[in-house]
């Protein structure tokens, strides 16, 4: 169970974020507010306590609060994000993590190690983590020696389509298993009941498990049913704006 959620109010800025599909046009800042808004009010009814952190005009890309940190019941590993302009996001983390870790919980992936949350997948003590253009072979061998400090174990898991492990994956506890394009297929998830995401709803694979409930973007029916159909109790949640950044559910905040 998750007590606590780590969010970022988006900046204006953002609509000069990272995008890989410009042809969605830039964010609406003002539907991204309102968007960010249900976000919250559909975490806070998960029972969790939303921390509510202010927006950085310095980072376009800063709400996606999931990337500069990673958060488990024993430690917190500050990363080295692998895009450059979002590599200084992580000074600002470090204050609040501070108030829910002891100094000597906190790790660190040092460059020139990279890796970003959205590549780290939470699986019991288990953390799979995506080898993609953001998180690299050096970032990964540093995670897992951090992991393995704590009892935990890792395994990495390569990937060739998408933006972050979690764009594709996504693990909703009870072994059920979210997962779309180059996912479906890989041997590293054949012990999972998994729930295969059609390829025009591919987006929607980005749901977030928080406390029995399944969070599920607006607008991808086919996800929808199927989270239903394995027993979940749902809330759906826009996204479009973050969409048109290659972000998502899980990318807006840090759950533990
Ligand atoms: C980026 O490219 O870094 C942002 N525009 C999107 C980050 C999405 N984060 C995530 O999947 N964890």
């Amino acid at each position: 169970m998750f007590q606590n959620v780590i969010v970022r109010r988006p900046c204006k800025a953002m609509i000069q974020g990272i995008t890989s599909a410009p042809e969605l046009g830039a964010p609406d800042y003002e539907l991204a507010l309102k968007q960010h808004d249900a976000y919250i009010e559909a975490l806070s009814s998960c029972g969790v306590k939303v921390t509510i952190l202010p927006a950085l005009e310095e980072f376009p890309d800063s709400c996606f609060v999931e990337d500069p940190a990673v958060l488990t019941e024993k430690c917190a590993i500050i990363t080295n994000p692998g895009a450059p302009s979002r590599t200084q996001e992580t000074i600002a983390m470090i204050p609040v993590i501070k108030e829910f870790y002891k100094e000597e919980q906190i790790e660190y992936i040092k460059a020139p190690g990279t890796l970003e949350g959205g590549d780290v997948m939470m699986v019991g003590n288990h953390f799979y983590v995506g080898r993609s253009a953001r998180t690299n072979e050096e970032g990964i061998g540093q995670f897992i020696a951090i992991l393995n400090k704590y009892g935990y174990t890792g395994s990495e898991v390569p990937l060739d389509e998408v933006l972050h492990l979690k764009t594709g994956v996504n693990y909703i506890e009870n072994n059920n298993m979210l997962v779309s394009g180059e996912f479906v297929s890989k041997s590293d998830f054949a012990a999972f009941n998994k729930i295969i995401v059609p390829e025009e709803e591919a987006y929607g694979a980005n749901c977030i498990w928080v406390n029995g409930t399944v969070i599920v973007p607006k607008g991808y029916p086919a996800v929808h049913d199927a989270v239903l159909k394995a027993g979940y109790q749902t809330i759906l949640v826009d996204t479009s704006e973050y969409r048109k950044l290659d972000g998502g559910l899980s990318c807006l905040s840090l759950r533990f």
